[in-house]
């Protein structure tokens, strides 16, 4: 490889090992891209496109990428927002460029207060000690809401901070909600809704990479297209038409062909880009249809 090809790979930041790394090893894999692991494991070789992993901690993504050290990168929300509200604090000026939002590490920054903490609302909190891994986005919260509280960052374990005296209450991530009711703490506010983000550098690219930008860009709008959809062909009078057309969920136009030797029967395929549910298949039955058949939407390309 010379210079300029290896100039022209595009470099990708991804969590090496945590809750946004298989899923981003997965859309990738899904747009096509056949990565070998090189032997330190920290680098991911594009083995069919110019493009290259670098594996690294998800908190080092946002200034790998605003630095353009990577092209790419794919962390969540919450950690790009809080190193966006860290670098105006700092009087410095973020210019990440947020590329897509995808469709999974999805979790919400949330208060939560422990048995007997009485909450009415924001001003519940002056004075009150918050336990936090995000002081930046916490704060900026509390100052939108005019109140003053004292915010205790930690690295880690926040959730036990109320147990340990450590803080009043606490402002961690929560998906499912099974951590906050294993240590007795209810949520009470949203902060932020966060899910992974694709990001790139501020610095204009070479003409070849933003090629490679653009086609990866258009692979992750089809793949993310194809994971609801379904494609569904059925029979039905064409007197049935309208009805039928009412009933088929999230679907464009669809194709209408002629049965050979049925009067007045078609055949009706359309792509619906939402989940086709039984309850949806009895109405098209009710309404007329015949054979009907429901398939997965493997790829889509607009
Ligand atoms: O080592 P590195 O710094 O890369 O990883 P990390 O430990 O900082 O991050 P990791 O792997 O825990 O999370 C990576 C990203 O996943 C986060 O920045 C979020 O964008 C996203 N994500 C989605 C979550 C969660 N869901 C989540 N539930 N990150 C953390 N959690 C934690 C939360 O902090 C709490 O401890 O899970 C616990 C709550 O989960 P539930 O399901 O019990 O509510
Ligand atoms: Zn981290």
């Amino acid at each position: 490889m010379n210079a300029t090809e290896k100039a022209e790979r595009l470099k990708l930041a991804v969590q090496k090992s945590g809750r946004l790394t298989d899923n981003s090893l997965e859309l990738l894999k899904n747009c096509g891209l056949k990565l070998s692991r090189g032997r330190d494991q920290l680098m991911g070789f594009g083995e069919n496109m110019p493009l290259d992993v670098l594996f690294v901690r998800d908190d080092d993504i946002p200034d790998l990428v605003q630095e353009d050290v990577c092209d790419l990168g794919l962390v969540g929300r919450n950690v790009l927002e809080e190193k966006r509200l860290e670098m105006i604090a700092k009087g410095h000026k973020p210019s990440f460029t947020e590329l897509r939002t995808l469709e999974y590490g999805r979790c919400r920054l949330a208060l939560a207060i422990p048995d007997g903490f009485n909450y009415e609302g924001a001003r519940s909190l002056a004075g009150k000690r918050i336990a936090t891994s995000y002081p930046f986005t916490l704060e900026n919260w509390l100052r939108e809401r005019g109140v003053s509280a004292d915010i205790v960052t930690l690295s880690g374990a926040v959730e036990i901070a109320p147990r340990l005296g450590r803080a009043d209450l606490i402002c961690d991530l929560v998906s499912t909600g099974s951590t906050l009711q294993a240590n007795h703490l209810r949520e009470v506010e949203t902060i932020l809704e966060s899910q992974a983000l694709l990001i790139r550098t501020p610095v204009e690219l070479p003409e070849g990479k933003q090629e490679w930008v653009d086609r990866l860009l258009m692979r992750i709008d089809g793949v993310q297209q194809v994971r609801e959809s379904k494609y569904i062909m059925l029979h039905a009078p064409r007197s049935a038409l309208p009805e039928i057309r009412r009933l088929l969920p999230g679907s464009e136009s669809p194709t209408i062909i002629p049965l050979e030797g049925s009067g007045d029967r078609v055949a009706i395929h359309a792509v619906c880009r939402e989940n086709v549910f039984w309850e949806t298949l009895e109405s098209l039955k009710k309404a007329g249809a015949s054979a009907l058949l429901v398939l997965p939407v493997e790829k889509m390309l607009a």
